[in-house]
């Protein structure tokens, strides 16, 4: 099997979707990080695998992939190993909206609204509270919206199996549990956060930890 090169530093929720996506299909890959504090993701190398010079970006076989979702579906259908995109077509499109809900809306209102803000914030005077709880609102949309289209059978978003939403939700939501905000807004939301319970253990999660090393 010609192993597939994950370009993009380990700390990237969406690299970490990727990386998630390789782990639980149990592919061999090697990972490439980019050093984004010098700019390497704007470099030449770099935007020849990624014209908007953003991360990640898959090497594969003679192919370049950019963009998470598509990197995903690139992966299921290259790889064996167990099915990331549903068979069936009403899991399929469920999916799908709960991986788009997160590209489209929860990386705006969570990851820039919350947890950026928290990454960038001074260390006296803390985040910046008003961007923090302007976000909330939008993200008990994004939140709401995905229990209404996850399923109830089963462990992961889709009920039996792991799938493209879990994947794409779970880098996200690893950051999240650690905000003091996490407790109040999850209890909110009990399915969501029964979700996270049940997956929150996984080895492709340990495996992909920034905290833990893992770059
Ligand atoms: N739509 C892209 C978004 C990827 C993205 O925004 N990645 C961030 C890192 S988490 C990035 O490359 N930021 C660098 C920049 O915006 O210049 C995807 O789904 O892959």
């Amino acid at each position: 099997m010609i192993k597939p090169i994950v370009y993009g530093p380990g700390f990237s929720p969406y690299v970490r979707m990727v990386r998630l996506a390789l782990e639980e299909k149990g592919v061999p890959y090697d990972h490439v990080s980019l050093d984004m504090s010098t700019g390497e993701h704007k470099a030449s190398a770099h935007l020849a695998r990624h014209p908007f010079g953003r991360v990640p970006a898959l090497a594969h076989d003679g192919q370049i992939v950019y963009e998470t979702d598509a990197i995903i579906r690139y992966v299921d259908e290259a790889f064996p190993g167990p099915k990331l995109v549903p068979g069936n077509l009403g899991a399929r499109t469920r999916s799908h909206q709960i991986a788009l809900i997160t590209h489209n809306y929860l990386s705006e209102s969570l990851l820039h609204g919350i947890l950026l803000t928290y990454y960038v914030a001074d260390k006296e005077k803390g985040p910046d509270r008003a961007k923090i709880d302007a976000a909330i609102p939008e993200v008990e949309i994004g939140f709401a919206a995905i229990e209404k289209l996850m399923d109830n059978g089963g462990p992961f978003l889709m009920g039996d199996a792991i799938s493209i939403a879990d994947l794409t939700l779970m880098p996200l939501m690893a950051y999240f549990a650690q905000t003091p905000e996490s407790a109040v807004l999850l209890s909110k939301y009990p399915r969501l956060a029964a979700w996270w319970q049940s997956v929150a253990q996984r080895k492709s999660l340990a495996n992909t930890d920034p905290a833990s090393g893992a770059r």
